[in-house]
């Protein structure tokens, strides 16, 4: 990787950053990924204290000297309790998801943490940029889970031009066409969540991965659209239950109502039924079980390989 700013600035071999996923991306799956020279997340969103001390011990006896980084939820209550664990812990790098993380950046600033918001729209990429964000990952709602309402393919150039600090794409990641497409569109990196729920690595429970490997291109739904928190999934029960809730106009407490300890169902007792089995679009192309290792690694030789076709193609 020549002159990569997401690898320079992060102290990683490969441009390649896991998603944070709640309730699923732990110290096991952080460390790993790390280890394999990518960067690791821990999902810190609504994590008891003790336990995001004891992630990132975990996380740190699995990579080494190799970085990674905690997530934080920003409308989670303990967010500030939160940041002084990662202060206290030496965590190098921290990305914040669903809000706007401004009053948090000079603190984590001042303890030398490169500070990577999560955004899924140009004025807040810019607003990042503006207060001192190391770089963002620009996030479209092809990802899982809580999403924007803008596409990866357009999203993505639109912030690159908007920013001078580099862009990491998220959303859309199966392989190395898209990969390569995330470079096209002007990024400098990847964020990969989908591809690592089925990780060796992933301590998620069997039945979620098993509903990640049969998944095909129309599997997954974004629910909650109407409501103005779209939430993307693999179509289940409980998914059908809530488009019909929102078809019939119901009021969005009911939805949340629905909503409530449904990823811990999926993730943690495998209810893959009435769970929310949270995925991207491209759960269709993990097909096989791997290491972190092998999932990163597979990814850069795929790069490789559409890079060659692709400069034999255009010339
Ligand atoms: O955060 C995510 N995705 C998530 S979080 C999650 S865990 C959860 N599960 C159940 C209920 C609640 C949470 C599952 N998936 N992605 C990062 C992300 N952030 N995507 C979009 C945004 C975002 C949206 C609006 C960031 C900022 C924002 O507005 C802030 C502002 O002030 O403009």
């Amino acid at each position: 990787m020549k002159n990569n700013r997401v690898c320079e600035i992060l102290g990683i071999k490969y441009p390649i950053i896991q998603g944070a996923m709640a309730w699923i991306a732990d110290g096991t799956l952080a460390g790993g990924v790390s280890k394999a020279g990518g960067l690791g997340i821990i999902a810190g969103g609504g994590m008891p204290l003790d336990i995001l001390k004891k992630e990132i011990k975990t996380a740190k006896k699995i990579a080494g000297d190799k970085p990674f980084g905690v997530n934080l939820m920003l409308m989670m209550e303990n967010v500030e309790k939160q940041i002084d664990i990662c202060i206290e812990e030496g965590v190098k790098v921290v990305t914040t998801g669903a809000g706007n993380p401004g009053v948090y950046m000079e603190k984590l600033k001042a303890a030398n943490i490169k500070v990577i918001p999560v955004v899924a729209s140009v004025a807040l990429a810019k607003r990042m940029a503006r207060i001192g964000a190391d770089a963002v990952i620009a996030e479209g709602l092809e990802a899982g889970g809580h999403i924007g309402e803008i596409t990866t393919m357009a999203l993505t150039p639109q912030v690159v031009e908007a920013v001078d600090i580099p862009v990491i794409l998220a959303g859309g990641i199966g392989g190395g066409k898209q990969f390569l497409a995330a470079y096209a569109l002007g990024a400098e990196g990847v964020q990969v969540g989908t591809k690592f729920l089925v990780a060796e690595e992933c301590n998620v429970h069997e039945n979620y991965k098993e509903a990640i490997i049969k998944a095909k291109d129309r599997s997954t739904v974004a629910t909650g659209t109407f409501t103005g928190h779209p939430v993307r999934v693999i179509e289940n029960k409980l998914a059908k239950e809530m488009l019909k809730l929102e078809k019939e106009g119901a009021p969005i407490e009911e939805m949340e109502k629905l909503g409530v300890g449904k990823l811990k169902l999926a993730a943690v007792d495998g209810d893959v039924k009435e769970g929310s089995v949270m995925a991207g679009q491209v759960a269709s192309m993990v097909k096989k079980r791997e290491t972190a290792l092998e999932i990163i690694v597979g990814l850069m030789n795929d790069l490789e390989k559409e890079k060659v076709r692709l400069i034999n193609y255009l010339g």
